[in-house]
């Protein structure tokens, strides 16, 4: 009886701890630019998500203030594929515990240098948004493609300038709720945000003054925070803005 139950709360723990991802660094154009962390990425001090959208967390995680050494460049036009990993980065198959269903969502941002720079405030627009297309989720395909999200182009217009990019998994396996009636209910978000030198001609400056303290919430105004995915639908609309084109 001792050890079933204590077979049960290690595999309690495991399927916890077994869950949480971490961003590990980018490919251009399809040629990987290695290992970013602590050097272009902000990378957090832990891969747990953040649930609370009244958190400076959820802008850039927890060490979002704290600016990385480099920039990563890249040139308006180009394609970015950002990779995840669990806790191995060199295992393509430690990606994300499958149960965590959900959406890929990047934002870009001027990267300002005084502060506040952790990314919180009104300072974000959206690049892109993989949710459920072609009837899988965005983090089934990540774990299908070795921890490699699918592609992000930058606009051709975008202006040259230096930026913080946010990628973000959304994990939806238990966002059929509000943390604030039922703590096991929330949508786990897993930002990371990477420098980057962008190049180029353009003059589209990212003008959507997206702020995740007020667009992402629990209180159903927001879209696709809250939201089953054990239960059949019919589609799923990710939260925050539409996506920008910089036309
Ligand atoms: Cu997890």
């Amino acid at each position: 009886m001792l050890l079933s139950l204590a077979t049960v709360a290690l595999a309690f723990f495991a399927s916890t701890a077994s869950a949480h991802v971490y961003m590990y660094g980018v490919s251009i154009n399809g040629k990987d630019q290695g290992d970013g962390r602590n050097k272009t990425i902000r990378s957090p001090t832990t891969n747990a998500p953040v649930t609370d959208f009244q958190s400076a967390d959820i802008a850039c995680h927890d060490l979002g203030g704290v600016a990385a050494p480099n920039f990563v460049k890249a040139a308006a036009g180009d394609r970015l594929a950002f990779r995840w990993f669990h806790y191995n980065p060199e295992d393509p198959g430690d990606v994300i515990d499958a149960s965590h269903k959900g959406a890929i969502l990047t934002y870009i941002a001027k990267y300002a240098a005084a502060s506040p720079s952790n990314g919180t405030g009104p300072v974000w627009s959206k690049l892109d948004e993989q949710g459920f297309e072609g009837g899988e989720w965005a983090t089934i395909k990540l774990i299908s493609n070795g921890g490699k999200a699918g592609e992000v182009t930058l606009p051709k217009a975008l202006a040259p300038d230096k930026y913080l990019i946010r990628q973000e998994l959304l994990a939806l396996h238990r966002a059929d709720g509000n943390p604030k009636d039922d703590p096991t209910r929330a949508a786990e978000s897993y930002p990371s945000c990477m420098q980057f030198d962008v190049s180029g001609s353009g003059n589209a400056v990212p003008d959507q003054n997206f702020d995740f303290n007020k667009g992402y919430s629990y209180d159903g105004a927001a879209t696709g925070l809250v939201f089953n995915i054990h239960i059949p639908f019919d589609k799923y609309t990710p939260p925050g803005p539409k996506v920008w084109t910089g036309n």
